[in-house]
């Protein structure tokens, strides 16, 4: 897969009156090279619709869009990729069903997890929740940035951060060893959100630069 390294879920909840698109388009235009549609709340159809458009959006400005969950809306709109949880079909089943092409992604929470994504087949491994977070129901305790020592040290295939990653934090995240990040709050709630983007990117660039 095309490297990245800021990674923007959609969390529509968290800016009423503004639509996704927009959100999304802006943060892209800050320099997010993924885009990922999460919902986990609307109708099938509503997915669809809501993927269609991130689809076109995402095709105009040459950047990677998965689909969370759904891989019949992935296929459906040519989503690059599908992203999965721990309980969702095992990756080898959902490779038979995108074919060889289409990008993986699945959250781990531990390195057990981790391992079995690298060996199952992942492109990519969400590595999180790092910090505690309200943007996920059901999450696990905080793994710390000790968890992302572990992937450092014991997985190859690329991984992003994910869980409370803010400006504040980001320079922890990045001195643990990662250099991509995921975000949804961090990116949609802010009021300016292409310049959040190239805030985020700024320091992503100099703590690069200051670790190397
Ligand atoms: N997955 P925010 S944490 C969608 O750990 C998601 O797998 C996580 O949102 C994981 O940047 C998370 O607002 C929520 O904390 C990330």
């Amino acid at each position: 897969m095309k490297d990245f390294r800021l990674y923007a879920i959609t969390g529509e909840e968290f800016h009423s009156g503004r639509s996704m698109v927009d959100v999304m388009e802006k943060a892209i235009l800050g320099g997010v090279d993924i885009i990922q549609l999460r919902d986990k709340k609307s109708s099938k159809l509503d997915v669809l619709k809501k993927a269609q458009k991130l689809r076109k959006l995402t095709e105009k400005h040459q950047v990677t869009f998965i689909v969370n969950d759904h891989i019949d809306v992935a296929l459906a709109v040519g989503a690059d990729g599908i992203h999965v949880g721990q309980d969702d079909l095992p990756l080898d089943e959902v490779r038979k069903i995108v074919g060889p092409d289409m990008i993986i992604g699945i959250s781990t929470h531990h390195i057990d997890e981790a391992k079995a994504a690298e060996q199952g087949g992942a492109d990519y491994i969400g590595v999180g929740p790092i910090f505690p977070t309200n943007s996920k129901e059901d999450v696990v305790d905080p793994v710390t940035t000790t968890y992302i020592q572990q992937i450092e040290e014991e997985i190859t295939i690329p991984y992003v951060a994910i869980g409370g990653i803010k400006r504040h934090n980001l320079k922890q995240v990045m001195e643990a060893g990662a250099r991509r990040v995921c975000m949804i709050t961090e990116i949609v709630q802010a009021e300016d959100v292409q310049a959040r983007c190239e805030e985020i990117i700024q320091i992503m660039d100099e703590q690069k630069e200051a670790l190397s």
